[in-house]
């Protein structure tokens, strides 16, 4: 892939030479990391750019991107993949850096792309939006080696720290203020294991988990002192803290995933877990603060105080918000469940309160996890699965959208997401329509073949 990286970066350095370049990126941390890395390459090249965040692309977004040209180069990073039918309506090149899925024969000549998907070795090529950003930058100039940082935190941002191909082997071997370090999958690792213990959704640790005497009870039990830091942790130590958690989880078989690499960063000179990084960058960015989290990625320390104080209130309204989904009314059914919290809970953070469902034992492996929250007139929605195994989730989403659209025509809805991680925005005055459509199809059980 190096070799269309390189291409690629020629073809860009020439046809933006003294042009405007406008870069659209995706609004997750991935995307942020991608924005950052993009800002800081051109203000090093001290080339002129604005820079735009978007949920998604649509064909009206791409319009209006596009009638900036021929003026200004237009740059998408971590999207655009599954737009390649809107941008060959462009008058003239288009660049994207993106590892989205994509159909090789949808790609017009007017397109300049660097995709994972598109190189004859997928398996190890693949690696996130900030990856393939990163090595731009380096293609652009050797100098931009100190951005390996920022392609780490989109990394992980974007899950890929389970399988970590060759490309991004060789960005962890570029980061030289990255540590690595084997032990249980839980964040922050950098501060003490009482209250990362009592914070922890991820794994969700039966009458450990939002219960302060308990963390103190399984560190007592594990002969760990309360203010250590998982990464304080010996080896002998690390082994007993997770004995003592696999004990209170004992009867749920996600035990596999609590077991990994904790990755340690060093940012704004201190010690970071970039699982913490990543999710301070989402929660900013997903709330509408892009102008505060793009330069907290590049370590502004005033950005990185009015970040901490988004990210505090951000993680208040997730705690609260899971209180409300536990106490709250559900539907429930064979494998499903659905939360409709019309509007006891933010849209920003539903789909973030089902994730943190579905690794909580509660939930039977395999259960689909269905949220719904007011967004003044829609309703948005989504679906995550506890455990591994399970439905399609992109699949159940479409098809119940499909059957409700052809009942409801005036709709808008759209489906977004993919197996794992799904969603949607509906109508409010279709609330009951939908839940009816949505409950059957649920209903349905899945033959596997
Ligand atoms: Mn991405």
């Amino acid at each position: 892939m190096l070799k269309e990286v390189e291409s690629f970066t020629s073809e860009f350095l020439e046809f933006s030479k003294g042009k405007p370049v406008r870069v659209i990126s995706h609004l997750d941390t991935d995307g942020i990391t991608s924005a950052a890395i993009l800002t800081k390459v051109l203000q090093r090249l001290d080339a002129p750019f604005s820079v735009r965040i978007v949920k998604s692309l649509d064909e009206e977004i791409v319009k209006q991107e596009l009638a900036r040209q021929p003026n200004e180069v237009i740059l998408f990073s971590d999207l655009a993949s599954g737009s390649m039918d809107y941008l060959s309506k462009a008058s003239e090149k288009v660049f994207v850096l993106d590892h989205h899925e994509i159909d090789a024969s949808s790609v017009p000549e007017n397109v300049c792309i660097v995709n994972p998907h598109l190189t004859d070795d997928f398996e190890s090529n693949n690696c996130s939006g900030a990856g393939l950003c990163y090595l731009f930058a380096k293609e652009v100039s050797a100098k931009n080696k100190d951005l390996a940082k920022l392609a780490i935190i989109g990394m992980i941002g974007d899950r890929h720290e389970t399988n970590i191909s060759k490309i991004n082997q060789g960005v962890i071997n570029d980061c030289e203020e990255l540590d690595i370090k084997k032990g249980l999958v839980m964040y922050p690792a950098t501060r003490p294991l009482k209250r990362t213990l009592e914070y922890s959704t991820s794994p969700y640790i039966p009458g450990v988990t939002g219960n302060g005497d308990g963390a103190i009870a399984l560190l007592r039990d594990s002969d760990i002192p309360f203010d250590k830091t998982l990464l304080d942790l010996n080896k002998e130590e690390m082994s007993r803290l997770i004995t003592g958690v696999m004990i209170r989880r004992t009867d749920d078989e996600k035990t596999g995933d609590i077991i990994g690499n904790l990755y340690i960063l060093k940012f704004f000179n201190t010690q970071e877990d970039v699982r913490e990084i990543s999710t301070l960058i989402n929660a900013c960015s997903r709330l509408g603060y892009y102008d505060v989290a793009i330069p907290y990625c590049l370590q502004n320390e005033k950005a990185k105080e009015r970040a901490l104080e988004i990210y505090t209130d951000y993680k208040q309204e997730l705690v609260a918000g899971l209180r409300v989904a536990e106490k709250m009314d559900k539907i429930r059914g064979k494998k499903f469940v659905i939360l409709n919290a019309q509007d006891k809970i933010k849209d920003a953070i539903i789909g973030t309160i089902c994730s943190m469902l579905s690794s909580s034992p509660s939930y039977e492996e395999g259960t689909v996890l269905i949220g719904m929250a007011y967004n003044e007139d829609k309703i948005k929605v989504s679906a995550r699965i506890a455990g591994h195994e399970g439905r399609n989730l992109k699949e159940l989403m479409e098809k119940t959208i499909v059957e409700f659209k052809s009942d409801n025509p005036d709709s808008v809805a759209e489906v977004g997401g993919h197996e794992k991680a799904a969603g949607c925005m509906i109508e409010v005055s279709k609330e009951e329509i939908f839940l009816e459509k949505l409950k059957k199809n649920l209903e349905v059980e899945v033959v596997r073949v």
